[in-house]
């Protein structure tokens, strides 16, 4: 019998919810279950809470959302009493927050911790779930509820020849827990997304060589990381509440929201202006922040992409390299938009070497590093910063079976298809917080588990007062909102562009538009009238 097998055996085998995950979604999910007064298991295959911050602790991971809204508002006191050191916190303090949480709620003790869920069954006799976990325990529950997190299923390409490699090996998204020191090795960086571009003026700085193996160039911003001084803290403690309640309507849940004014209807000079004061401002405001139109129009998006280009030229020395750092030939912000600090300066340093692959592609990992077409680099060490299998992943490698035996991979198998993207026909009873078809990854995380978790806890209540068994979306409403969806983001540039958005990142993955576009706010607003009309959209019994 496991250790954890053991300290559970007190543990019922029959409970109200089964939460799956101990990050921001699963930790909130717990709190308000115990408010509730229901009875509860929750699952984490971590060793410790945090999530996403519990995995990825390569160096520079941090938030890309300002700390004073990446993180919980339902606690005011709570919300007084953490300092945050600065602007954007990094991974560890991010996980010292999220184990002060745990603590000060008394949440641990909810958790079964290196306990990954193996199976969830529906049966349609009992309306019960039957969760299984590789520790060998059956639990059966009432209600199903996912936190697993939109980016959390990592993606290792499937190269061959890496088992042979003689070096280490790395993903950002499962790094170890103890100090990877790369001083004297010669790295290479596989990938240029958030990870990527977060990672490597880090392990420039430490490494005796580093090589970036970029597959796609990356538009990124400065991120402009500071301390919170005394004057800011005693401001941001003054007007949080009020911070965070714009972030509950604004379009991306952060505490500013697009311009009235489209891109184009604003003088050449007037523009370059404006993007050049929220350059030196830094952060996602700079793209989120800014004309209406920059996601929707593409030559309202060219101003900002070939704004962006120019302050690459202007950085990068050699101009070879800065051609192929440079981004062309999809819409800027339709990728996920990194935030860096240095990324583009580090190119200029003489231990790093760019390896543009639409030039010269991977072939395979030798023994000593990575061939490509043209030139074998030899390696010590290769990091992995390729990504996840977004949204859809984290939700179909559990092994969801709802009425009648239907697993979930198999039904969304051309894509996901949800109600609000929080529930889905076929597995009643079943809750996701930040599905595809919600908002989720387009917004600042914390503001969507939240709403996500209020109305989810709100909805169970309801069904508890009503005597109700089971809830389900109809046919009607998930088609319907499947529709919305789609026809929300075919009007955007996204679809324009391969990028974990549209799945196109992961082989085989349909491709899809996978989050909601309309607007946090509007989300936001709509779910509450859904509550409000009797949970209308879904059939109740
Ligand atoms: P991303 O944003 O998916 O970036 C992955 C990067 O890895 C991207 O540059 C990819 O190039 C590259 N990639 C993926 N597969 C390969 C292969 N086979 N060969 C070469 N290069 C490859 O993941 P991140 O972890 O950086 O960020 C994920 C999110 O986590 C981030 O947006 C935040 O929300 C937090 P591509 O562009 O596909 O050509």
């Amino acid at each position: 019998m496991s250790a954890s097998q053991k300290m559970n055996s007190s543990r019922s085998n029959e409970v109200d919810a089964v939460v799956i995950g101990a990050g921001f979604a699963g930790l909130y999910m717990v709190h308000r279950l115990k408010e509730l007064g229901l009875s509860h298991r929750a699952f984490e295959q971590g060793g410790g809470v945090g999530g996403t911050w519990y995995w990825n602790r390569y160096p520079g991971a941090s938030s890309d959302s300002e700390s004073w809204v990446y993180s919980y508002t339902f606690s005011p006191e709570l919300e007084q009493d953490w300092q945050w050191s600065c602007r954007f916190p990094e991974q560890a303090e991010i996980l010292r927050y999220l184990e002060h949480v745990a603590d000060r709620f008394d949440l641990k003790r909810s958790f079964d911790f290196n306990t990954r869920v193996t199976s969830a069954s529906y049966d349609e006799a009992s309306g019960f779930w039957t969760v299984e976990t590789d520790g060998g325990e059956r639990v059966r529950t009432k209600y199903l509820i996912t936190a697993v997190g939109c980016l959390s299923a990592a993606q290792v390409p499937k190269i061959p020849g890496l088992e042979r490699f003689q070096g280490k090996w790395y993903h950002t998204g499962q790094w170890p827990h103890e100090k990877v020191d790369f001083s004297g090795k010669r790295v290479g960086v596989v990938g240029t997304g958030s990870s990527g571009i977060q990672s490597i003026p880090i392990i420039a700085k430490q490494a005796k060589h580093l090589t970036v193996f970029q597959r796609t160039p990356n538009f990124s911003v400065p991120a402009r990381n500071a301390p919170i001084g005394p004057e800011q803290m005693r401001k941001l403690k003054r007007d949080i509440r009020q911070i965070r309640e714009t972030c509950r309507w604004a379009t991306i849940g952060q505490p500013y929201d697009l311009l009235p004014t489209t891109a184009l209807e604003v003088d050449p000079e007037e523009r370059r202006k404006h993007y050049e004061a929220d350059w030196q401002k830094g952060g996602f405001e700079w793209m989120f922040g800014s004309y209406c139109d920059l996601l929707f129009n593409e030559k309202a998006n060219e101003t900002a992409a070939e704004f962006v280009r120019e302050k690459i030229r202007g950085t990068v020395k050699d101009p070879e390299v800065a051609r192929k750092l440079i981004p062309r030939g999809y819409p800027i912000g339709t990728k996920r938009l990194p935030l860096d600090t240095d990324y583009f300066e580090t190119f200029n340093r003489e231990n790093v070497e760019l390896v543009d692959l639409r030039e010269s592609s991977i072939e395979e990992i030798v023994p000593s590093g990575i061939r490509t077409r043209d030139k074998t680099y030899p390696l010590d060490a290769i990091v992995f910063a390729t990504g996840f299998d977004a949204l859809t992943g984290p939700l179909t490698r559990i092994g969801i079976r709802g009425r009648g035996g239907q697993r979930l991979d198999e039904k969304w198998s051309t894509g996901p298809r949800t109600y609000l993207g929080v529930s889905t026909l076929g597995f009643p009873n079943m809750f996701m917080i930040t599905g595809p078809g919600s908002p989720s990854v387009l917004g600042n995380m914390p503001t969507s588990i939240e709403q996500h978790v209020d109305w989810i806890s709100d909805c169970i209540a309801h069904l508890r007062n009503k005597g109700a068994t089971t809830i389900e979306p109809t046919k009607d409403a998930e088609d319907a909102w499947g529709a919305h969806v789609k026809e929300l983001g075919d009007g955007t540039l996204f679809p324009q562009t391969d990028s974990w958005y549209m799945g196109a990142n992961i082989p085989g993955k349909p491709r899809v538009f996978l989050p909601y576009i309309g607007g946090f706010g509007t989300y936001r607003k709509l779910c509450d009238e859904i509550a409000a009309k009797g949970y209308e959209g879904f059939s109740i019994t």
